[in-house]
């Protein structure tokens, strides 16, 4: 695998981001190295994974592959979608998912995070969310994703509504990440969370995992309401905006949002 590097210490693996110099950006080729290091990981029979980026580094990851954004006219993030397909992964994955976080955790890369089965973070990173930067259409399991855990409510609406960074230590406070860590403590603090879940009965593991999962998919959402969304969606990414959002990052300028 190019994009990703993998090791395994006991029944802990840990997945390497290994695209820093396009900043970790969730490219479909970085996402398909990432899911092919899950499954090694069940092959191999890990009872815990580890997800981190280089050490040192100082964006844990850019979030989704802006180019490969569609500019309108195509639902940015369906059920095939490289972000959709890695985070089902990461969520059926037997094994609990640490995420270790260093540096700056971007978009559709915090959806990634939040759907791990736990956060860990070095004191100094900053999470965002940022849909409404780029005028993008997010979807309702995306939405969920970030809903779901017990995190603040009004915190997750910060998040979306002003894309703004927010730190470790808010999200800590939120929720969000487990504990934070000088970083200098981070590595050996999550090992140790790993290697305590790798000496429990793994099949009990992997079975509450899979409960937690089903329940917190329990939503009372009707087809109805399920086709009304998707219609104000198809609205959102065929609307100016989803073009404008995108056009405006890569030409290095603020967006004109119309609201068309
Ligand atoms: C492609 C990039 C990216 C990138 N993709 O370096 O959640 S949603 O709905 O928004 C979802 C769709 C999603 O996840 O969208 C992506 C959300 N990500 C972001 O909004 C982060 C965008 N990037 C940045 O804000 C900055 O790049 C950070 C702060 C991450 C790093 O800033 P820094 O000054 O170190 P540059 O901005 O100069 O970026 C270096 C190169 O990487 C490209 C960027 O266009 C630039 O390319 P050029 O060197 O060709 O100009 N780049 C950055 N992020 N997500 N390409």
């Amino acid at each position: 695998m190019s994009y990703v590097k993998t090791e395994t210490k006991g029944f802990v693996g840990t997945i390497t981001l290994n695209y820093g110099k396009k900043l970790n950006a969730l490219s479909s080729e970085l996402i398909d190295d990432i899911i092919g290091a899950i499954k090694d990981m069940e092959r191999l029979k890990m009872r815990c994974v580890i997800l981190r980026a280089e050490p040192g580094i100082k964006v844990f990851s850019a979030g989704h592959d802006i180019k490969e954004l569609p500019r309108g006219k195509r639902d940015p993030l369906s059920y095939k979608d490289p972000l959709r397909r890695v985070i089902r992964a990461i969520q059926k994955c037997p094994a609990p998912v640490i995420a270790m976080i260093e540096g700056t955790v971007w978009g559709g890369a915090f959806e990634t995070i939040m759907s791990c089965d736990m956060v860990f973070a070095d004191k100094r990173s900053t999470f965002a969310m940022t849909p409404v930067n780029l005028g993008v259409a997010y979807d309702i399991v995306g939405v969920h994703n970030l809903v779901r855990g017990d995190c603040s409510a009004h915190i997750i609406k910060e998040l979306f509504f002003t894309a703004r960074p927010i730190s470790a230590e808010r999200a800590e406070r939120a929720g969000i990440v487990n504990r934070v860590y000088d970083i200098e403590d981070l590595e050996a603090a999550v090992m140790d969370v790993a290697e305590v879940i790798c000496t429990k009965a793994p099949l009990s593991v992997a079975l509450i995992k899979e409960e937690l999962r089903v329940l917190s998919e329990a939503s009372p959402l009707t087809p109805g309401e399920f086709q009304r969304l998707q219609g104000i969606r198809r609205t959102v990414y065929d609307s100016h905006d989803a073009k404008e959002g995108i056009d405006a990052f890569f030409e290095k300028r603020k967006p004109v949002f119309t609201g068309e």
